[in-house]
């Protein structure tokens, strides 16, 4: 039987009311099963659980005819008030389709967005009763604009914009203007660059560049800017172009190209050229934010690390362009983080700190300050709602103060910084960059529909609210995945699903934001090769260290740094580093390692996570914690695994990565979901064989069995018996381990570098800075919609949160 898929051409009405008229029973007793669940929700898994329980194989064949299994597979979620069923169809990644079905009267017809999100609203009692409900919708903004169709398309903005702006460029003699006020525009501190005064309009500009050339080429192509800058200050042209003569005359050769006939390669190229990026702000408020002993405490991991790496990485490639432009200026990174006077033996009470391996970077720390005076104490990421507006103010000062100018580029980071950036790109006009990390909606299952049931621990309702201003505020957003912005063919996106959906009583999401949006770039991180390089460097490797790493691992007296014993030290080494998160299920992989007496013989297991040696404040912690004890206990886990506390010394981590690599040992990532995943990218890094969720970043990171191996974290298992064929595997074929642990090495050099990363961000800089350039005045209908949106609903839901008490424990679920 030939494949068929979900087209437009026939709706999925279409497509279910074909199913019902040529096979009605079927078509009944299936749906009557869903409607048998009672009134509530069923997800993917459950409709194909459903679908595969009420057909035989011969009725599935002939369901397959009218193409409802598509229908089916491609459901998301089902909503049952009975007689009604409606699904949420997801034909393609970013492609929605919403039916229901009336069982009794064999009836289906097409819902609208706003139809299905008030239907699937009954499901909270006595919210249909509001006929007013605040609906929120951007695509009116976008209308105009082109976008991409293709779902390979997602995620590639900067090329499809590059495409729409030559192709603008290129309408009439007028439209060139626009690249012209940009180039007289850019100055730094009020020295001007690239062009002056003199050049009034594109004739002059064509005929400066024209003689500039000539004069090059009469000159030797290694003479420095400087001999030629008094000639090029005459026709016009200002410092910015390059630092020797050779490079000069290949971007005015650019130009010219340009504004002979435009195209995206050499926009692209061109506008990458140009001086924009001297002054970078990064927002990261909430956490523990410093350079060390910080990692693995609630809320503060990959975040951090992601952020010390790419300042390093931004400001080498910054220092590199400014050298190549010719100029002599000193670039500014600013990490804004916040202080926390009671900063527990680390450095975030320090209001400035340099960050480690860069010349022009540091930590600029500011307090959350309420009425009251500052905020003394960390506090949940969940809590931070009500001090960030207080706190973007006091930000925009000490910005004011420290760097004094305007800074070029403001990058936030997850909910909260993001929130921050917006504001401060907001009021000074700045291109804004947007980073996630993580969407809080993706975790927590029906965390939108259910959202108040999770308000008193979580404040949903500020974060959500906070994540779709600054989404549709950004200029760009980076993401580390396709599968962040879109998810993938079975799985829906973090940020598709912010596409529709309902906070019943509070607002509907009608259109939140739209993954083919040119705005979406996919730039993903690496891991800093200073640490984290392939175990077979051998000179490189700190085999100082081993005595430290042997001791953490193997040490027989329990202490605040270890737990548990391992008795045959010959055996290789599972291995696991995270947060003591729920969401990283730590506990799941003890409990599939327990259960599994195969994989006890055959291999060891290594945790880290937690801290032994003080009391958790946090609720998800404290749970993690008991849970593991038992699992020790009901599974008789002694003298095969070992517990270590978080480890914050990332050198060492490093090497340890490599000391599990050199037992022949694996990686096991086991997480209900993660956003990204950054150590399964370190231990791929260091040649270790990974073995990762398929259910987030890792999913994509890996190339299932070449590159490492998927696991699904709820089929324990299975999971066990994929990590046991391995180990068997490479008992009867040893070069099996060195196979995948090479594949996985191959695919980071590929993608997974921050060389590459830096690279790009600055392109993206360049570009969208350009694009907010000519699109200024189109935007600001969007930036008035959210101001009112901001101001209206936000700051309302912000000032509902509790400030935290002084000296109270801070507890809350952690990142
Ligand atoms: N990490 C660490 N020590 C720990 C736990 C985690 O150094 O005890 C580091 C880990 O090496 C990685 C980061 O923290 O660099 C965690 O990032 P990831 O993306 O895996 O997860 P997140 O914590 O951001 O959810
Ligand atoms: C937050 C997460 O949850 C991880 O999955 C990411 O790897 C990390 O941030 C860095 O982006």
């Amino acid at each position: 039987m030939p494949q068929r898929s979900l087209t437009r051409a026939h709706s999925v009405r279409e497509r279910i009311g074909d199913s019902l008229s040529s096979h009605p029973n079927e078509l009944v007793a299936l749906f009557s099963r869903f409607i048998h669940q009672g009134k509530g929700m069923l997800q993917p898994h459950q409709l194909l659980a459903e679908y595969a329980a009420a057909f035989s194989e011969a009725d599935k064949e002939k369901l397959k005819d009218g193409a409802f299994e598509d229908v089916i597979k491609a459901a998301q979620e089902a909503i049952v008030i009975p007689p009604w069923v409606a699904l949420a169809i997801r034909p393609r990644p970013g492609v929605w389709e919403y039916v229901r079905v009336n069982i009794s009267e064999l009836a289906v017809e097409e819902l609208t967005v706003p139809e299905y999100l008030h239907f699937k609203e009954e499901l909270v009692d006595g919210s249909s009763q509001n006929n007013f409900v605040l609906e929120l919708d951007f695509e009116p903004f976008n209308a105009s604009f082109p976008r991409p169709s293709l779902s390979k398309s997602i995620g590639n903005g900067v090329q499809f914009l590059n495409r729409h702006l030559s192709s603008k460029l290129f309408q009439d003699k007028e439209s060139l203007y626009p690249l012209l006020n940009f180039l007289r525009k850019h100055n730094y501190k009020g020295m001007s660059m690239m062009l002056n005064d003199r050049i009034q309009s594109l004739s002059a500009l064509r005929a400066a560049l024209r003689k500039a050339e000539q004069h090059l080429l009469s000159i030797p192509s290694d003479t420095p800017y400087s001999e030629f800058h008094h000639r090029f200050q005459e026709l016009g042209l200002e410092k910015g172009w390059g630092d020797k003569s050779q490079r000069v005359y290949e971007n005015i050769h650019l130009l010219l190209d340009l504004l002979e006939a435009p195209d995206p390669t050499t926009l692209e190229t061109f506008l990458g050229t140009i001086p924009m990026m001297f002054n970078v702000v990064i927002l990261s408020p909430h956490g523990y934010f410093a350079q060390a002993n910080v990692l693995g405490y609630p809320d503060t991991g990959g975040q951090v690390v992601y952020i010390l790496d790419q300042v390093r990485a931004l400001e080498n490639e910054m220092l590199l362009r400014i050298k190549r432009q010719g100029l002599d200026i000193t670039p500014r990174i600013l990490i804004v983080s916040r202080l926390l006077p009671d900063a527990v033996g680390t450095t975030c009470g320090q209001r400035l700190e340099k960050v480690l391996g860069t010349e022009h970077t540091h930590i600029l720390r500011v307090p959350f300050r309420t009425d009251n005076g500052i905020v003394r104490k960390w506090i949940s990421r969940f809590e931070v709602w009500p001090y960030l507006e207080t706190y973007t103010e006091d930000v925009a000062n000490e910005l004011a103060a420290e760097l004094q100018a305007t800074p070029d580029l403001i990058i936030g980071n997850y909910s909260d910084g993001n929130l921050v950036s917006t504001l401060l790109a907001h009021k000074l006009g700045v291109t804004q960059c947007t980073i996630a990390h993580a969407l809080e909606k993706t975790k927590y299952p029906n965390s939108d529909i259910y959202w108040k049931k999770f308000e008193d621990q979580y404040h949903f309702s500020c974060q959500f609210t906070a994540d779709l201003i600054a989404m549709n505020h950004a200029d760009f957003i980076i993401t580390s995945t396709f599968q962040e912005i879109a998810g993938s063919k079975d799985t829906v996106g973090q940020y598709e699903s912010h596409t529709a959906f309902t906070l019943p009583g509070l607002y509907r999401v009608v259109h939140g934001i739209d993954v083919f949006d040119p705005k979406f770039n996919i730039v993903s991180p690496g891991a800093d090769l200073s640490i984290y390089f392939p175990y077979t460097e051998k000179h490189k490797r700190l085999t100082s260290l081993h005595p430290e790493i042997e001791e953490l691992l193997f040490n027989p007296v329990d202490n605040t740094e270890h737990k548990g014993v391992l008795n045959d030290k010959k055996k290789p080494i599972i291995f696991s580093m995270a947060r003591l998160d729920r969401v990283k299920n730590l506990t799941g992989l003890v409990e599939f390692y327990g259960r599994s007496d195969r994989l006890k013989e055959l291999a060891n297991l290594v945790v880290v996570c937690g801290d032994h040696g003080k009391e958790s404040k946090d609720l998800e912690e404290q749970a993690e914690f008991k849970k593991m004890y038992s699992l020790i206990e009901k599974y008789n886990l002694h003298g095969h695994f070992r517990w270590i506390s978080a480890q914050m010394n990332r050198v060492r981590n490093g090497e340890l990565y490599r000391y599990i690599a050199d037992t022949k040992g694996v990686f096991v990532q086991p997480a209900f979901y993660e956003a990204f995943g950054l150590t399964v990218v370190e231990s791929m890094t260091c040649g270790l064989p990974t073995f990762a969720t398929v259910h987030g970043g890792p999913g994509e990171i890996i190339v299932d069995g070449v590159s490492g191996y998927h696991i699904d974290p709820y089929q324990g298992d299975k999971a066990a018996e994929i990590v046991t064929n391995f180990f068997d595997k490479c008992k009867e074929d040893p070069s099996h381990w060195d196979k995948i642990s090479l594949g996985g090495l191959q695919r980071i050099e590929e993608k997974y570098t921050w060389k590459l990363y830096s690279e790009r961000l600055m392109t993206l800089t360049g570009v969208y800075g350009f694009w907010k350039y000519v699109s200024n005045l189109d935007r600001r209908e969007t930036r008035r919609y959210l101001e009112m949106f901001y101001a209206l609903k936000y700051r309302n839901l912000a000032v509902s949160v509790p400030l935290a008490v002084e000296g109270e424990a801070a507890v809350n679920g952690a990142k």
